[in-house]
């Protein structure tokens, strides 16, 4: 046996991880369900390299050193299942599965506990970056047995992105579904940043009327700022593209129904059942959704009507508006999902580190952002903050950009242009910085209909009142659990 690691699932990214491995120094023993595609991986881009074909599951564990580590990246879902039972009849205790694929976190957890009853050791890891992140250096986001960690983590390191100064963008995240779930998360907030960068497009375009180029300009320009990132460097990038065949801008040949794999979903589905409000990260799912319905949006178009308004102001003052209505509901949705990640370890007792898992997207991932290094620094001063919104850093920034950001807003809104989640944002930010929310009205409405009780602000927190509202009701309280 002489392969460091295996990986089995010869597509996209597996290929590329295993190229990433082996230019580290790692010889990697391969596998695919179909064995093709091993020969043709052999064949082509692996030829000359430290890299080995397995073309049944015997002959591609007998290739690994123990204890074995095996990388899947197939497809997530019962693709995963059916690689674990291929390969755990060959395995011994003390042996390393990784599942490097987009796993939802709860199937994790439930692999994580099934295979340590057999003394196997199961890390459920994000991988992001796509293709070249894999290629070239991923940001990497494992967790699971900890005890696999000293033997896969130099791996997972060498093959990760770095940081500015030097710091793998890779690190121990947490027991059990920890690792899969911070991706999770960092897949919800990259739907939340295209998002609004979609949005903000939306507005230069209809609002300011500007041309693909000169949006080009724009980002290109907000992209040495505050707003530094990859996506908004691959939106310059986009915008300035023009189309072979008719020479017109390509971004505007392309027809505006967006597709999605449900990692955002997901982010939303754990934000609803955690109780955790992330509504930026959802407007963002739903946007697509919406974006989806095609047919139906063009033929409302003919029926519904919107405001008819031209734009008279000043356009660079609206430009240097929006960058910071940007980047403040940014900031709101990092907040959320942050808050998001917050919850998760409350509930299933994960110590996660914010500042840490703030610099593990800093590289290497489609969220990466200069933005990210305050986010590790807030962290790093407390790393208790309730919200990434109390940082002295971020506070300072909302507050800058606070009259920009509901310009922007309301401009959108009077010119009848969409913009859930600036606007999203902007209600997810007035509603936690106020200290009387209209909820003791819909308390009363509980109460009213449904005798379900409300605490009083005369009364200790935890006591429960019920009111006769009518004159007609009884005195039974409804019991007051919160789900
Ligand atoms: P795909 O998600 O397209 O999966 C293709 C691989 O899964 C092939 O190797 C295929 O084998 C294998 N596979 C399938 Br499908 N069903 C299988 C089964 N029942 N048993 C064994 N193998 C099976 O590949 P990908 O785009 O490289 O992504 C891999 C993972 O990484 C996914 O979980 C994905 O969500 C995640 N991811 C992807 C990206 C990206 O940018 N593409 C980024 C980050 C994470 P075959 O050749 O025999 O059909």
């Amino acid at each position: 046996a002489t392969a460091d690691i295996g990986l089995v699932g010869l597509a996209v990214m597996g290929e590329n991880l295993v190229l990433n491995l082996e230019s580290r120094g790692f010889t990697v023993a391969v596998h695919n369900r179909t064995v093709a595609r091993i020969d043709d991986f052999l064949a082509g881009r692996a030829q000359g390299r430290r890299i080995l074909g397995g073309r049944s599951a015997e002959e591609f564990v007998a290739l690994l050193k123990k204890p074995r580590a095996i990388m899947i990246m197939v497809r997530a879902g019962s693709a995963v299942d059916d690689t674990i039972e291929l390969f755990t009849p060959y395995l011994e205790p003390g042996d390393i599965l990784i599942d490097g694929g987009n796993s939802h976190y709860l199937d994790t957890e439930r692999r994580a506990s099934r295979l340590a009853d057999r003394g196997l050791l199961f890390v459920g890891t994000g991988v992001s970056g796509g293709e070249e992140g894999a290629l070239n250096g991923p940001s990497v986001m494992p967790g699971g047995h900890e005890a696999a960690w000293p033997h896969v983590g130099p791996m997972l390191q060498a093959i990760a992105a770095r940081t500015p100064d030097g710091t793998p963008c890779c690190d121990w995240v947490g027991a059990g579904g920890a690792g899969h779930f911070v991706k999770m998360v960092h897949n919800g907030i990259e739907y939340a940043d295209m998002q609004m960068i979609g949005e903000a497009y939306h507005l230069m375009r209809d609002v300011l009327g500007l041309s693909a180029p000169e949006m080009s300009d724009v980002f290109a320009r907000w992209n040495t700022g505050r707003l530094g990132s990859y996506l908004i460097e691959i939106t310059a990038n986009i915008l300035a593209k023009t189309d072979d065949v008719t020479g017109l801008p390509l971004v505007d040949l392309i027809l505006d129904t967006a597709g999605q794999k449900g990692t955002g979903k997901w982010t939303s589905e754990a934000a609803l059942t955690l109780g955790v409000p992330a509504a930026t990260i959802a407007e963002a799912v739903f946007a697509r959704a919406i974006s989806a319905l095609k047919d139906e949006r063009v033929a409302a178009s003919r029926v519904l009507e919107g405001p008819a308004t031209s734009f008279e102001g000043d356009k660079d003052a609206f430009l240097a508006d929006l960058e910071l209505a940007l980047y403040a509901s940014k900031i709101c949705s990092y907040a959320q999902g942050f808050a998001l990640m917050g919850g998760a370890a409350r509930e299933y007792g994960w110590r996660l580190d914010f500042g840490r898992i703030a610099h593990l997207w800093r590289e290497g991932c489609i969220i990466r952002a200069v933005f990210l290094d305050d986010i590790h620094e807030a962290y790093m001063e407390e790393p208790r903050l309730p919200s990434l919104l109390l940082a002295p850093f971020f506070q300072r920034a909302t507050s800058e950009a606070s009259a920009a950001w509901r310009r922007v807003v309301s401009r959108a809104v009077l010119s009848g242009v969409p913009v859930p989640a600036f606007s999203s944002a902007l209600s997810y930010f007035d509603a936690y910085r106020s200290a009387k929310l209209p909820a003791n009205l819909l308390q009363a409405q509980r109460d009213y209909f449904g005798a379900h009780q409300y605490e009083r602000t005369d009364a200790p927190r935890g006591q429960f009142f019920h009111t006769d509202w009518t004159g007609e009701g009884g005195v039974t309280a409804s019991s007051t659990y919160n789900v």
